[in-house]
């Protein structure tokens, strides 16, 4: 439900919306489903109000306000604020760092924080954690740090001299903000493809490739589950150099090598980039994915593609910037 910003600028009360929205937004995160739709009623109330609210009794006068928000009313016009924010933050806190664990997302996070939950030991010491959560803990501090760019190059000449040996016909692109010239990454996006003129694809070696990596012990977790020999094509994991610090995120993502220009448009970003480039392909009746792009496509009401179209360009980016009339732009200058 939207206002038009008028409306609540010149609400006499907006300084007790403002601070009302603050608690809602906060149930709302909370899925507090019945504070949510008390907080609701209040403010919508209290918009309809022509004159400024200026004690407890008018606020209790009006329908749809009860006694606690009443109180909470009164001290907003008493202070100016309410010290009760001031606590939410904190809790915020708890759950953005529950959600900041590889492998829980928000709605975990604020089931935890629901059941009392509030530290690192707490969550150890009650919950039946996954593989990938326990993982998460663990190298939790590592994880949330950037990487810096050397150390990026050093991993992937790692990975691209372990993929050499395996298969010389291997070719290793690292992409993600690393190719767009970024100086510190969040991850290791790493490319992996095979000139296959000889007909091989690089999935059987991509899984020989994983194993050695292991046994060097560069890579440390795995994060995708167990790879079957032909569901290979991504992988997920956390590695670290030999003699190295810290663990670092790790994705190995193997591509035919037809598709090439369209998996490395596709993973090198930024998300943004992809986003508009997506949208442009959609107003040209095309689409856009890491497969390629295709044209004649017809959409349905809610977006989706009802036909599969005709693929007109995948094997290099240049083709598909062509095929869009988009001018080239190089990753550099791709960081929207
Ligand atoms: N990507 C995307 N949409 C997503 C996730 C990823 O289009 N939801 C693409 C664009 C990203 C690339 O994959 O640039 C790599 O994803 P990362 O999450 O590794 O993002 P970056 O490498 O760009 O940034 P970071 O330095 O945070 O890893
Ligand atoms: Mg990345
Ligand atoms: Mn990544």
């Amino acid at each position: 439900h939207k206002h038009t910003l008028g409306e609540e600028d010149d609400n006499p009360n907006k300084l007790i919306i403002d601070r009302l929205k603050v608690l809602l937004d906060h149930y709302q995160r909370m899925n507090d489903e019945w504070r949510i739709l008390s907080y609701r009623k209040a403010i919508s109330a209290i918009k309809k109000q022509k004159k400024p609210i200026t004690s407890y009794q008018e606020a209790i006068e009006i329908r749809g306000i009860g006694h606690r928000t009443a109180e909470k009313i009164a001290e907003i016009i008493e202070t100016g604020n309410l010290r009760r924010l001031q606590h939410f933050s904190k809790d915020d806190e708890v759950i953005k760092k529950f959600s900041d664990i590889w492998g829980v997302g928000s709605c975990i996070a604020m089931k935890w924080y629901a059941k009392g939950y509030r530290t690192f030991d707490d969550i150890i010491q009650n919950v039946k954690l996954t593989r990938v959560q326990r993982i998460g803990i663990e190298c939790f501090d590592d994880l949330l740090e950037r990487i810096p760019r050397d150390e990026v190059t050093e991993i992937s000449k790692r990975v691209e001299e372990a993929a050499c040996r395996i298969d010389p016909k291997l070719l290793c692109i690292t992409v993600g903000s690393y190719l767009r010239g970024k100086p510190t990454c969040g991850d290791i996006d790493i490319l992996i493809t095979r000139n296959n003129s000889d007909g091989k694809t690089s999935s059987g070696p991509f899984l020989k490739l994983l194993n050695t990596l292991r046994e060097q012990g560069l890579l440390t977790h795995d994060l995708t589950k167990h790879q079957e020999e032909n569901a290979t094509s991504r992988y997920f994991g956390i590695c670290k150099l030999p003699g190295g610090e810290k663990h670092r995120r790790i994705d190995l993502f193997t591509v035919p090598f037809n598709e090439l220009g369209a998996a490395l448009l596709s993973f090198t970003g930024n998300d943004i980039f992809n986003r508009s480039m997506r949208l442009l392909a959609r107003k040209k009746k095309m689409k856009l994915n890491n497969h390629g792009l295709y044209k004649n496509i017809s959409r349905g009401r809610g977006g989706d593609s009802l036909t599969e179209g005709t693929l007109i360009a995948q094997r290099t980016e240049r083709e598909i910037f062509d095929a869009l009339g988009v001018p080239w732009r190089p990753p550099s200058e791709r960081n929207c």
